[in-house]
């Protein structure tokens, strides 16, 4: 049975989206097909950061205006990446303020004279407020670093003999108590201690506050009347599975639409027509987890056709979205996944490697999808930000199931819980939503990590922000993470499953692992006795020098990180019979984080170095994860399975 909330929100959910609560505005992601192109600007861009007092030298002589090489020396800077680790310049490395990119682009000359195009700028993430400029011209303000925006920038591109345009970005990673995440800046005036005008950027979360174009720069055309958004929500109906459509049409009002739905060998499979509708796919082959059915991850093509009439004539637009029919629901004690019980077993990731920082990386994220595959994990949690848009499309891909969570971390202070800050923490998650909606994979939201949820105005704070989360996408549940030290938490109440960290033997009782079993068994009941809701352990781990080994195990050891996770599983193993849906060790890699005498270059809990090599737990995990994906498998029957082919140990 559906519980509480849950039941509400399941019942509701078709009811809102077809009342047209589903969002509007799109922010597809930018797809080649026959009426859309795409130039991907990723490369050298020109660089500049402003190191004048009060960083605002760039804006009062207007480096925009002109070619950046004009107002000033530059450097080459590599995008995506983060701008720290990739020069010898400390003060670069730690650099708060504006940086200022420059790039050139050289336009066919189509998109610059046919006024039947549309010429869009897309910026996959600029950490953290951006402003740009397209030939001088101000185009686009964001707030925020890691979604995407866009730009309009037709008129500009198509009002002169230019075939050429220069871009401008100038960002700040500067974060205050109404950022996402918060933060303060500290400002030093004792100038016996400090130099004139010193001043840090404190945070209050455990990774390095990379900045920069951390993700791929584009520009991409569609015709002028053009498929905006989509939105699609899948049911099963016995062996039918139902996909609920919406599409929003924007530059133009008569239009006729199209929409055929391709199974994975491009047979038709149903058809429709209008800008909304439901179509029905008998025998359905759902999208399943990875590990959870012998052809896992199915993935339809929804192929959108716009027909619309301009004076010009009649044009059209092409957009096909991969698409997954499943459903997901919650009960007092389950995730289902297809109706099945579905147990997390998986990780939590940052973005985060050696030079590039938080840059965006195709062997990179090969690796990590490969060596997630290797452990047997079928699901992470963006921890602590969304993830760039192509992490999202290889868990579609794959079956990787995934807690998408907003940059809501390190929300400690009361400021933090400001109207100002509600209020951009509501957009975030509007974006979020925006963005992610329509990925299978995506099973539920996070909307924040640890905040200090037990001050007074966090109760009113995360009911706000979560009843909102829901309205947007009443498809999927919602739940923060917290921490097993916040039990008078006042946020709880309103997820939808417990999310809970604890680090026991590491942040306390140092060294004593002989108290884990005790203080999880007591965590799990306490928390489930209080609220009655599935309960995922969404933190553990020990941080761990790769090569350092000590027998008896002592902290920092291989032996104590694959003790202490030891000492976890045996009580995972028995609530996971009862209440606890998941776990997910922390952390998939080791990552950079701020400097600080607890923090041995960075954070070193990862089961994988940050170069992606195995620690001892890495192999213990990978023996439990397999373990656990044959004994939770659906269907159940004895039938060697493929995808379980790979696995170390037969059935
Ligand atoms: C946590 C945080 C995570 C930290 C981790 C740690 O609870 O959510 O961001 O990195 O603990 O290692 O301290």
């Amino acid at each position: 049975m559906l519980r509480g909330p849950a039941a509400v929100w399941a019942a509701l959910g078709p009811l809102l989206w077809a009342c047209g609560l589903a969002l509007r505005g799109g922010m597809l992601y930018p797809r080649e097909s026959p009426s859309r192109e795409r130039k991907e600007l990723n490369g050298l861009w020109s660089f500049r950061a402003d190191f004048s007092e009060n960083r605002r030298q760039g804006f009062e002589q207007q480096w925009y205006r002109t070619p950046l090489r004009e107002s000033g020396p530059t450097l080459d800077m590599p995008v995506p990446s983060s701008f720290n680790d990739v020069g010898q310049d400390r003060q670069l490395r730690s650099f708060v303020g504006w940086v200022w990119y420059e790039r050139e682009a050289t336009l066919p000359q189509r998109w610059t004279q046919d006024l039947g195009t549309r010429v869009v700028l897309r910026i996959g993430s600029a950490h953290y407020y951006a402003i740009v400029w397209v030939n001088g011209v101000h185009v686009a303000e964001h707030e925020g670093g890691h979604l995407p925006f866009e730009a309009d920038i037709s008129k500009l591109v198509q009002s002169g003999p230019l075939a050429s345009c220069r871009i401008t970005i100038a960002i700040n990673n500067t974060l205050t108590p109404h950022t996402l995440p918060p933060g303060t800046i500290l400002y030093q005036t004792d100038t016996s201690k400090y130099p004139k005008g010193y001043f840090v950027q404190n945070i209050n979360f455990d990774f390095f506050n990379y900045a920069g174009l951390h993700r791929p720069v584009l520009l991409y055309t569609t015709p002028t009347t053009y498929i905006d958004d989509i939105t699609v929500s899948t049911s099963v109906d016995q062996d039918t599975g139902l996909v609920d459509y919406q599409i929003f049409v924007e530059g133009g009002e008569h239009f006729q639409l199209e929409v055929r739905l391709l199974d994975e060998e491009g047979k038709v499979v149903a058809q429709g027509t209008g800008g909304r509708g439901q179509l029905q796919v008998p025998n359905a082959h759902l999208w399943w987890p990875y590990l959870m059915h012998e052809h896992p991850a199915y993935l339809y093509s929804l192929e959108v056709r716009l027909t619309a009439q301009t004076a010009a004539g009649s044009v059209s637009d092409f957009y096909t979205l991969p698409v997954g029919i499943r459903t997901v629901a919650v009960t007092e004690h389950q995730f289902l996944i297809n109706g099945k019980p579905f147990y997390f077993h998986g990780v939590n990731k940052h973005e985060d490697a050696d030079i590039r920082g938080k840059g965006f990386d195709w062997p990179l994220l090969v690796k990590d999808f490969n060596l997630l595959r290797w452990l047997g994990a079928n699901a992470f949690r963006t921890s602590h930000y969304p993830y760039a848009e192509e992490v999202m499309q290889l868990c579609d891909r794959y079956g990787i199931v995934v807690i998408d969570e907003s940059p809501g971390v390190g929300i400690v202070l009361v400021e933090s819980y400001s109207n100002v800050s509600l209020q951009h923490h509501l957009e975030v998650m509007e974006e979020l939503v925006r963005r992610d909606k329509n990925h299978p994979a995506v099973v539920m939201w996070s909307v924040a990590n640890e905040p200090t949820s037990f001050l007074k105005p966090a109760g009113y704070y995360f009911k706000t922000l979560i009843a909102h989360t829901k309205a947007l996408d009443p498809s999927r549940p919602v739940t923060f993470v917290t921490n097993s030290n916040y039990e008078a938490d006042l946020g709880v109440p309103y997820v939808d499953v417990i999310c809970v960290n604890s680090y026991y033997s590491w942040y306390h009782d140092y060294g004593h692992m002989e108290v884990i079993q005790l203080q999880l068994a007591t965590q799990f009941e306490n928390w489930y006795k209080t609220y009655q809701k599935p309960i995922i352990q969404s933190e553990y781990g020990a941080d761990t020098i790769a090569g350092f080994h000590q027998d008896p195990p002592l902290m920092f050891s291989e032996e104590y990180q694959k003790g202490l996770l030891e000492q976890y599983h045996l009580v995972l193993d028995q609530k996971r019979k009862e209440y606890v849906v998941g776990e997910l060790i922390w952390n998939f890699a080791d990552f950079m984080t701020n400097q600080s005498p607890q923090r041995v270059m960075g954070n070193k809990k990862g089961i994988f170095t940050r170069q992606r090599q195995p620690k001892g737990a890495a192999f213990l995990l990978r023996e439990r994860y397999w373990k656990l994906a044959n004994e939770t498998r659906y269907p159940w029957s004895a039938v060697k399975s493929q995808c379980l082919e790979n696995s170390p140990f037969t059935l």
